[in-house]
């Protein structure tokens, strides 16, 4: 049973309905955000020349790095009187990209995650434990505010205190979990470590997997050790937070509610619209939002796209599971962090260059990120009260600016082999 009738509108339907609502959003976004109104008259293309749904590619781009130049409510097409909801990411140079939501975008929130709670069967006699970090984060407070809506009971655990969770999961009795792939395996883990008995001290039937990159053999492995069934979540801030699309049963591949997010898959070197089937960067339209509409919006993410039916008779296009990034984007236990981050926040400590390493790794099931940094000659000691000093510094404002842990490793001047063309940045040992 799907949750909305749009799920399962013909082709010819689900079409006209976007291009109503794309014009729509055209006229608002042009209207009310000078920033829209400057680039669409710079490419001298203007809504009322936006007739058909594959006009939409005469349209310039949106980038994360307009949400920072217009930071913080530079691209909000309401007054602040009608914003209900502020989540904000942690942005490259210190900004982060704030979005925020009308009651009617939360109308929208709560319905595109909720179809995927009923993709995975949930009805108000569930009770779901909500292991999504709460917060400025879209991940926790997005799922609680659907679940509410939906009438299931919720438990707002968040992530981490992975003891508590387990406690709780077998107490509260939850039917229902959310969280990212890495934590949700982290905590079989802990479960055995603590003597559970996982498929009888726990009532957990099904789960809501996202915010990061999980393989099939991950998705597979969580389904396996929890007993449970496997909803794959995606989504982003900047559209709307998790929900943009999400797979049911019949398939790995996630519907994305194209009758919100009008989806186009670009070759993100030409920049050129793909045709469907073939892989490139994920662009997004959101065609109903009010607060903070976004028009072609690069996610930086790759998949491709199909509209095959779907076994279970949703018409939605599907997506496939994210399988990389264009840019240079880690994420981190579902925390995003871009490079230029990390080389911002330690730009502004002392005693240390910028030569430096990220290494991301695996330590059990979850991630784990360490930085080399080459200390400054000057500073070149054997005081290991120095040298602490100056790793906690920097570990301590990572965590304060980008909110992940760090392991900073203080390695002589130097020492870190040099490259001819690229510095090489970032190792990534997790695949
Ligand atoms: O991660 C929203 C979310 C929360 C989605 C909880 C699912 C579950 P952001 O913090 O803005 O929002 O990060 C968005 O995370 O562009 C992807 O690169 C990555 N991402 C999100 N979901 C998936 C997924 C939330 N299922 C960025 N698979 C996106 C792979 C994902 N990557």
């Amino acid at each position: 049973m799907v949750l909305c009738p749009e799920e399962t509108l013909g082709k010819e339907d689900l079409r006209s309905l976007q291009l109503v609502r794309l014009k729509e959003t055209l006229e608002r976004v042009y209207h009310l955000v000078p920033f829209y109104k400057k680039s669409f008259d710079e490419a001298n293309i203007h809504p009322e020349n936006i007739k058909s749904l594959e006009d939409l590619e005469k349209l310039p781009f949106t980038k994360k790095q307009d949400l920072r130049d217009h930071y913080p409510y530079g691209l909000f097409a309401v007054p602040m009187d009608q914003i209900v909801r502020i989540h904000s990411s942690s942005g490259t140079t210190g900004k982060p990209t704030v979005v925020g939501y009308t009651a009617h975008d939360m109308d929208i929130w709560t319905e595109v995650v909720g179809r995927i709670f009923r993709m995975g069967g949930l009805t108000s006699r569930d009770i779901l434990q909500n292991s999504t970090g709460y917060g400025l984060f879209t991940g926790g407070l997005g799922f609680h505010s659907a679940a509410e809506r939906m009438k299931i009971a919720v438990i707002p655990s968040s992530t981490g205190f992975t003891s508590r969770q387990l406690l709780l999961l077998k107490d509260f009795g939850a039917t229902a979990i959310t969280g990212t792939p890495s934590f949700a395996l982290h905590l079989a883990e802990v479960a055995k470590a603590e003597g559970y008995d996982i498929k009888k001290d726990f009532k957990l039937r099904t789960g809501f997997f996202g915010a990061e990159p999980a393989s099939s053999g991950l998705k597979e492995e969580i389904s396996r050790v929890w007993g449970i069934d496997y909803h794959e979540v995606y989504g982003l801030s900047e559209i709307i937070g998790p929900g943009v699309a999400g797979s049911c049963k019949h398939s790995d591949w996630l519907h994305i509610s194209e009758d919100h997010f009008y989806p186009e898959i670009i070759d993100p070197l030409t920049c050129k619209t793909l045709p469907e089937g073939e892989k490139g960067e994920l662009v997004i339209t959101t065609i109903t939002k009010h607060g903070l509409p976004i028009i072609r919006y690069r996610t930086g993410d790759i998949t491709r796209l199909t509209r095959i039916p779907c076994k279970c008779g949703r018409t939605l296009a599907r997506i496939e599971s994210i399988s990389g990034r264009s840019d240079d984007m880690l994420v981190i236990n579902g925390v995003n962090v871009f490079p230029s981050q990390i080389e911002h926040v330690l730009s502004s400590i002392g005693g240390i260059t910028l030569n430096y390493q990220i290494i991301a790794k695996k330590k059990g099931h979850l991630d784990k990120l360490e930085v080399d940094v080459e200390l400054d000659e000057s500073l070149m000691c054997d005081d290991v009260g120095v040298l602490e000093k100056l790793k906690k510094e920097c570990e301590r404002s990572l965590l304060n600016n980008l909110y992940i842990n760090v392991a900073i490793h203080l390695v002589a001047p130097k020492s870190i082999a040099r490259s001819e063309g690229k510095a090489v940045r970032v190792i990534d040992q997790r695949r």
